[in-house]
């Protein structure tokens, strides 16, 4: 039973959804639960409910949007991803993977065609960890990583909690965090990074997310006077946080198979003025590899670097590690099903492994998942020029398409 999404339509509701909290350079803003967040998922809503699907919320904000099969008792076939966004994001991470999910029940919708299994279309809550830290922390919850009340309390910079920022937006949900439970999880996604594209590649077979972990680092010097205080005899924050980048930086840059990636993405001098000496200064810390071991390794060198830095600036230096996200490798199967539903349409591909987290890695805990990806342009993607072409999304959501309706209907993709 092979079905052909709309790529028109599919790229029209794309470009509707960027209509929602656009940027200035053609990006997209909606951070966790902002009013723009909460925006997107009433219009993801609207196109839902015109094909008679239902749908509810659990208690941190999750989103189930339901298309019945012919078998609702059985557990249902779900895919989907995350509305929210960087502060100055692109119109596809994300994105792409809900609107695919719309696409997919509009074309079965106009073919009348109903699935045994249901089908679950998920809009998980604060994928980014923009706003709130960790990233994918509402997935995360709903696998059981996280308890409801320790997510709730999370705090965004200016003190609101995620519960509080959820009863504003009017998806606070009564639904118990944790169910549905899911026959199988797919989520179709952007690669944000280089490699489909210069190998010519059109989808990526994704059979596991590299290892992450996030530390918030405090570096406690002393303020002084620019002018008269001798450079010996400082205890200068900023140049201590200057001197861990550097060398976190040149061992990554030396790692010769580039598995080894060290960010620093927010840094803060508190109280900083031009003219006095940064006494306090803050950063974050993101770290990752492929391989769970070696990651060890760089969180043992992390720390060595650290206090090294204290030592030779007289700085007083502190972490907390928030956030450890083990490697992940998604469900046999599911991978062998994505990549099958690849093969017969006949696209180029690749497996790979994914740099960058995703609600998958934590969906993967409580029921068999698998990602498919498609390329983007010059990699770039937590960029307002992130961009993906209509035909690279169109094939994308072909694959996620057969791969769902073969599943939901017990078939093996080839069959279709
Ligand atoms: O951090 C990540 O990799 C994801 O974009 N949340
Ligand atoms: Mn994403
Ligand atoms: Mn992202």
């Amino acid at each position: 039973m092979h079905v052909t999404i709309d790529a028109e339509r599919l790229w029209e509701s794309l470009m509707a959804m960027a209509e929602i909290g656009p940027t200035q350079h053609g990006g997209s803003c909606r951070l966790a639960l902002t009013d723009e967040d909460a925006a997107g998922r009433r219009r993801l809503i609207e196109w839902c409910e015109a094909l008679g699907c239902t749908w509810r919320v659990d208690r941190v904000g999750n989103l189930f949007i339901r298309r019945a099969g012919r078998r609702d008792d059985l557990d249902p076939v779900a895919t989907g991803s995350h509305l929210d966004t960087q502060p100055r994001g692109g119109r596809f991470d994300g994105v792409l993977g809900v609107l695919a999910g719309l696409e997919v029940f509009r074309t079965l919708d106009e073919r009348g065609i109903v699935t045994e299994r249901p089908l679950e279309l998920v809009v998980w809550t604060n994928e980014e960890g923009s706003r709130f830290a960790p990233a994918m922390v509402a997935s995360g919850t709903y696998a059981g990583e996280f308890s409801v009340e320790s997510t709730l309390a999370r705090e965004d910079r200016d003190g609101v909690t995620l519960g509080a920022a959820l009863e504003a937006s009017g998806f606070a949900g009564g639904m118990a965090v944790g169910e549905p439970r899911l026959d199988s999880f797919f989520e179709l996604h952007i690669e944000q990074g280089p490699v489909l594209e210069a190998a010519g590649e059109s989808i990526g077979v994704v059979a596991g997310v590299q290892g992450m972990r996030w530390y918030d680092v405090s570096l406690d010097g002393q303020a002084a006077h620019a002018g008269p205080t001798p450079m010996r005899l400082r205890r200068d924050a900023l140049a201590a946080a200057a001197r861990l980048i550097d060398r976190l930086q040149s061992h990554a840059l030396g790692d010769a198979r580039g598995d080894t990636k060290v960010t620093f993405g927010c840094l803060d001098i508190v109280q900083g003025s031009r003219n006095v000496i940064p006494g306090e200064t803050r950063l974050t810390v993101d770290l990752r590899h492929v391989d769970e071991t070696e990651l060890d390794a760089l969180e043992q060198r992390f720390e060595r670097e650290l206090a090294a830095c204290g030592e030779v600036f007289g700085v007083t230096t502190r972490f907390e590690r928030i956030w450890k996200s083990p490697v992940v490798h998604f469900d046999a199967a599911c991978v062998e099903a994505v990549e099958a539903a690849t093969r017969t349409r006949g696209f180029s591909y690749r497996r790979l492994l994914s740099g960058a987290g995703h609600d998958s890695v934590y969906v993967s805990r409580v029921a068999p998942t698998a990602m498919i990806f498609v390329p983007c342009r010059d990699g770039i993607s937590h960029n307002e020029a992130e961009y993906a072409s209509p035909e690279h999304c169109a094939r994308g959501c072909q694959v996620l398409a057969d791969t769902l309706l073969a599943r939901a209907n017990g078939y093996a993709t080839e069959a279709l």
